[in-house]
């Protein structure tokens, strides 16, 4: 055993021995080895889309799977209720609403994470591990500028702490339509250059604008740009014919990456960061899904996302490697119907309940937009077919994998991440003290205990487009989630002394820059 590895595992046996827990400790014989970590960040999947939440006009074996082997949170939450912030805060343990810059990235972003700053991927670098991010990634690339799509596209995820990367740069939806290796559009020809523009028309390809004709999807707000593949996408594009991808293969393309790079680094330890396009929009599921749930595009996407993650746990399977990874399961906010295509997500949606029952949907600051699936599999070190109601956050991993794996990370690193591994693997019930929210407008919320305090907000309260309500109010509002988890009554007049300390306790977090109770 090298140095790094007997680093690990020395401080992978001082976390399972210190700590207060409630359930008995785990056996430890298999934790003589480090576990290997696969994160499956899933996109726009609601609190009740999978079958383990529970969905019932269609099955999601593979990932009930994980639950009946695993442990399944209830009050896990996304950081943000859109895509890119959730990931900020995922990836750096920082809450994205205190940096500029963290809202939904356009397609031609630069990166907004600072190399060289701590992250979940480079604290397990650190702890000796071989780290790689496949799929979407949405987190911006390239220096002041954006990237250059023709040439060395960095910074990037290599100089953020992964080893390996293969991207969808920013959405399916979003041009450049075009898979990212490392620092290099796959497949470009040199001959055909790319440029992409989000503000003017570049080359003289048609717009699903000026030519519904071409369309095998139409748009129903924005993405009336250019037309790849028969979907017309945010944003213009010329050039990069050969690289583009075909929407109808992406789930099969980044699985096999994901898959490859569990093969390759079975023999030491491994992070992998599988995100995947599903289900966001524009959902076009390959032959083998389409028509298949009944409930159009949307309800396919999602049996094609089960088949992922039964693919992921196959491979790990085959290896020999199910008993020793650590696989989480969560989504990066919550639900829409429509987000811009029409896909009949509204039409066909029937009796499913995307949200669980949860207020909002995506963008929103009630629960729907943030309370996600949240599942965690460890065999032999995590209680099988356990719940837990504890209040954890996906901002937290940083920190608890770091405290997994022995690495410590000091008071400015990780600023809003809490340890919380015991929570995680199921050793104690006791959650976060708090956890603050954040929704499309910036608005902000905070939960502790059974309460919900949602800040004042003047951005509109409703989304006509999504049909969505977003959680915003100009005057305060305060549910009790325990007895109302619907939010339906906003008991902010009943109870103002405890409107004031948790909007005084949300000034103090904003204040102070950091959150971690150290
Ligand atoms: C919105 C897009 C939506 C989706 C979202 C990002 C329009 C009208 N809507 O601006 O379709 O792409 O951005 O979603 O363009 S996220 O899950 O990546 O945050
Ligand atoms: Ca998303």
């Amino acid at each position: 055993m090298n140095l790094t590895l007997r680093k690990l595992a020395l401080g992978f046996m001082l976390v399972l021995l210190c700590g207060s827990c409630e359930a008995p400790e785990p056996e430890t014989a298999e934790t003589a080895t480090p576990p290997n970590i696969v994160l499956i960040y899933t996109d726009d999947l609601g609190y009740g889309d999978v079958s383990s939440y529970g969905a019932t006009a269609f099955e999601t074996p593979h990932i009930d799977q994980l639950a009946t082997e695993g442990l399944r949170f209830t009050r896990a939450y996304a950081p943000s209720a859109t895509c890119t912030p959730s990931r900020y805060a995922l990836l750096t343990g920082e809450y994205a609403w205190r940096r500029k810059g963290t809202g939904i990235a356009r397609g031609d972003a630069a990166l907004i994470i600072e190399p060289g700053r701590t992250t979940l991927p480079s604290v397990l670098q650190k702890a000796g591990y071989t780290t790689g991010v496949m799929g979407k990634w949405h987190l911006g690339l390239g220096g002041e500028g954006g990237p250059d799509w023709n040439g060395d596209i960095k910074p990037g995820p290599l100089e953020i702490g992964f080893d390996e990367a293969f991207l969808i740069p920013a959405t399916g939806d979003r041009v450049p339509t075009v898979y990212v290796e490392n620092h290099r559009v796959v497949g470009l020809d040199p001959a055909d250059p790319i440029t992409v523009s989000f503000n003017e028309p570049v080359g003289d390809e048609p717009t699903g604008r000026d030519h519904p004709e071409l369309l095998k999807m139409h748009p129903s707000h924005g993405h009336d740009r250019t037309i790849v593949n028969g979907i017309s996408r945010i944003g213009y594009m010329s050039g990069g014919q050969a690289a583009r991808w075909v929407d109808e293969d992406m789930a099969d393309v980044i699985t096999a990456k994901a898959t490859a790079f569990i093969e390759q680094h079975q023999d030491s330890p491994f992070f992998l960061f599988f995100s995947t396009h599903d289900i966001h929009v524009p959902r076009v599921a390959h032959d083998r899904f389409a028509g298949q749930s009944g409930l159009g595009p949307r309800g396919d996407v999602i049996l094609q996302l089960d088949w992922c993650v039964g693919e992921i746990m196959g491979t790990l399977d085959r290896l020999g490697l199910a008993d020793n990874t650590l696989v989480l399961f969560t989504s990066d906010n919550g639900p829409v119907l429509d987000d811009g295509y029409e896909d009949q997500a509204v039409e066909l949606q029937g009796e499913h309940e995307p949200a669980g029952g949860l207020r909002g949907g995506k963008y929103s600051a009630f629960e729907a937009g943030t309370r996600v699936p949240f599942i965690l599999r460890w065999p032999g070190s995590v209680t099988p077919g356990a719940t837990s109601d504890a209040l954890v956050s996906q901002v937290d991993l940083l920190a608890s994998l770091a405290s997994l794996t022995g690495v410590t990370i000091t008071a400015d690193e990780g600023p809003d991440s809490f340890d919380q591994i015991h929570t995680l693997l199921g050793h104690t019930s006791e959650g976060r003290e708090h956890l603050v929210e954040h929704n499309s407008a910036g608005t902000l919320s905070l939960i502790k205990g059974p309460w919900k305090y949602i800040e004042p907000s003047n951005a509109r309260a409703y989304n006509q487009n999504t049909d969505i309500e977003l959680g915003n109010d100009p005057n305060p509002q305060l549910y009790h989630l325990e007895e109302d988890r619907g939010e339906q009554r906003n008991v902010a007049a009943d109870h103002p002394d405890v409107v004031e300390a948790l909007s005084a306790l949300l000034e103090q977090i904003k204040e102070d820059g950091r959150s971690r109770p150290d």
